[in-house]
């Protein structure tokens, strides 16, 4: 991260005015996409935590199962209730800006938390606190050009249209994208990567590299490529995204190669800024949650210091 986002973070992690005690509590709607795998547990729990009484904040708190329509549902009903400021974490990118245009005009400010959106809509947010989708893909196609130049890769992607999806994609295709051999979606889970690497493996034989877009899906790809007789690791190398504690020992082991971390704990940084757009201070238009790469030289005393 450059000098002036971590003063920006700095910034924006200082105390502010109101919070502990304060009697009036910052009434805050947040529609989190769902609960599909350990990173968004981590992520939940994280939002949950720095959003508590004490800390300020009257949250209300709405899991939407993955599905578009249940979250412009839930931000109507902010919208509705006249919260101080909506927050949600979008299923995919597109679509939102009928519902951002109903809370632009009732004045309810909106922040986009973790995947990105599409928008045409002038002010339809205040800002994104999330990750840098992108930059992931491009740090995961820098591992395979440099270590593994010649394979075959299968592209094990997140849930279609997501901005977690799109992101990692267009950024390891720019890199490595002469390398893809093939491509289907795992929406994000074990269970798909799992099931959808035993087909590729049929449908490319050939291939010897898996990049899944998040570590739940990589160990369903490790399980498929043992189920399918081969071994993870040397037949078919496993890259990934997120930095869980089951990928990083699974790394550490040798049955993941590369993982790329992307950081579900912003949970007070969001706080930070949910703070100062409900009081209607100026905020920066993109709060970019860093990350960084892991390899096998991951010690045990990193991996046990996860807290997801
Ligand atoms: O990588 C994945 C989850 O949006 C960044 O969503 C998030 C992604 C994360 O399903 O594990």
């Amino acid at each position: 991260m450059g000098a002036v986002a971590l003063l920006v973070l700095a910034a924006l992690l200082a105390p502010a005015g109101c919070g502990a005690g304060g009697d009036d509590p910052v009434r805050v709607g947040f529609s989190q996409l769902g609960a599909e795998g350990s990173w968004r547990a981590a992520n939940t729990a994280s939002i949950r935590s720095a959003l508590t009484r004490a800390d300020g904040f009257e949250l209300t708190f709405s899991d939407d199962q993955r599905k578009q329509e249940g979250q412009v549902a839930a931000l109507r009903r902010f919208i509705a209730a006249d919260v101080d400021v909506i927050a949600f974490s979008p299923v995919v990118q597109d679509g939102w800006d009928p519902v951002l245009r109903e809370a632009r005009d009732a004045g309810v400010p909106v922040v986009v938390v973790d995947r990105s959106i599409t928008s045409d809509l002038d002010g339809a947010y205040a800002t994104r606190v999330g990750a840098d989708f992108r930059a992931e893909g491009e740090r995961a196609g820098r591992w395979v050009r440099e270590h593994a130049p010649d394979a075959r890769v299968f592209e094990l992607q997140g849930t279609l249209g997501s901005g977690a999806q799109v992101g990692r994609q267009r950024g390891f295709r720019a890199v490595a994208g002469d390398q893809v051999v093939g491509e289907a979606t795992g929406a994000f889970t074990r269970a798909g990567g799992r099931d959808v690497t035993a087909a590729a493996l049929e449908a490319w034989p050939e291939l010897d590299l898996v990049f899944a877009h998040n570590d739940d899906m990589a160990l369903g790809a490790v399980e498929a490529v043992r189920a399918a007789g081969l071994r993870p690791g040397a037949d078919v190398r496993v890259v990934s995204v997120d930095g869980t504690r089951e990928a990083l020992r699974a790394l550490a082991d040798g049955e993941i190669a590369h993982v790329v971390e992307c950081d579900p704990l912003f949970g007070e940084q969001l706080a930070a800024v949910l703070r100062r757009v409900a009081a209607g201070d100026p905020v920066p238009e993109r709060v970019v949650v860093p990350g960084r790469g892991f390899d096998r030289s991951v010690t045990a005393a990193q991996i046990e210091a996860r807290a997801y």
